[in-house]
């Protein structure tokens, strides 16, 4: 069903919260006052904000070390976020865990890992778990292409089809990982998507730089995910514009072509979703300057948060360990 324009502005406040908020930490990550590594999601944002609109606060995300996105669009608290970002102990893991250990379980924000394949098979038993309690919620995992090289999808997504189980995969696959492009690790183009038995498992490529689209399609397989029908995959075909780690100045140059990232930038999923709502009069100028001013509060105020915040102390070194 075509969206409705508040549901098109929505969809675009995502995108570019979730944009502004990266631009922010990439232009402060030099000072080094985030002791963390930070994998941005810049040129993704498509994604996560069409994927979450179609979930409820009860559904369930795992994410990867790439996750800012994703938490924002859940409907993490960004104060919280800041603050683990400066490993303060307001931050959402107490400061204990930085950028890669985000976690919001009121919003279903299950956690997010730096083991690259983790939360696949961690979604998959959400699923498992769901499905026992006889409840209608749906577990979805974000992974990369990397992660997709892992074996553990192949146990993960085999089992979700025996026992039909409401987990949507959604693969980001945005060309790379780390330093490696697709082509040199898969043995042909869409070799996720040969062979499925649509009744086994329901799967799509498509592009990962267009909200509406990615909204649509993870609709249909969120669908079939509460009507108890069983699992899903959804590659999103996108773009990882900055670098692997760290602020654009941390990334090794003459890996990727300066060309493919040029052709991509003309295919911000931001600016163009932006030019869009504006041809279609959704987004009026003085919305966008309304937009734009409301989110630097919000970030400078985050910002702010996260700076004041206390770190954790050697008290807490105590904490949050098990014990027999
Ligand atoms: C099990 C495991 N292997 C290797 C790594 C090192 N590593 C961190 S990120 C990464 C690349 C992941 O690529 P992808 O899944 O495509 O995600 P992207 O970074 O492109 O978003 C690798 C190999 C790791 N963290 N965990």
């Amino acid at each position: 069903m075509p969206l409705n324009a508040d549901e098109q502005r929505q969809l675009f406040r995502t995108m570019l919260r979730i944009r502004r908020v990266q631009e922010r930490i990439e232009s402060e990550y030099m000072q080094d006052e985030m002791k963390t590594p930070v994998h941005l999601y810049i040129g993704q944002e498509a994604i996560a904000a069409g994927v979450c609109a179609c979930l409820r606060d009860d559904d369930a995300i795992n994410s990867n070390h790439r996750s800012h996105g994703h938490y924002l669009a859940k409907g993490g608290d960004l104060n919280a976020m800041m603050a683990e970002l400066f490993c303060k102990s307001t931050g959402c893991s107490k400061g204990y865990g930085g950028s890669m250990h985000l976690v919001d379980v009121a919003h279903g924000n299950m956690g997010t890992s730096a083991i690259v394949g983790g939360g696949i098979p961690i979604g998959t038993g959400q699923g498992l778990a769901f499905k026992m309690q006889g409840l209608d919620r749906v577990s979805v995992v974000f992974f990369g292409d990397g992660a997709a090289d892992e074996g553990t999808l192949y146990e993960s997504m085999n089992f979700a089809m025996l026992k039909r189980l409401p987990v949507v995969y959604v693969l980001e696959n945005n060309g790379w990982a780390v330093c490696s492009p697709t082509a040199t690790r898969h043995c042909a183009e869409n070799v996720f998507h040969k062979g499925a038995d649509p009744e086994l498992l329901f799967t799509a490529k498509i592009d990962g730089n267009d909200p509406e689209l990615v909204r649509e399609t993870m609709c249909k397989a969120v669908a079939r995910a509460r009507a108890g029908l069983g699992p899903s995959f959804v590659e999103c075909v996108t773009y990882r514009i900055l670098g692997h780690a760290g602020c654009l100045q941390q990334d090794p140059k003459g890996y990727r072509d300066a060309d493919e990232i040029a052709a991509w930038r003309e295919r911000c999923p931001v600016c163009t979703y932006q030019r869009k709502l504006q041809g279609q009069g959704v987004l009026s100028d003085s919305d966008l300057a309304g937009l734009e001013a409301d989110l630097a509060t919000e970030i400078d105020a985050a910002f702010a948060f996260a700076r004041q915040s206390p770190l954790p102390t050697a008290d807490d070194l105590h904490l949050n360990l098990f014990s027999e």
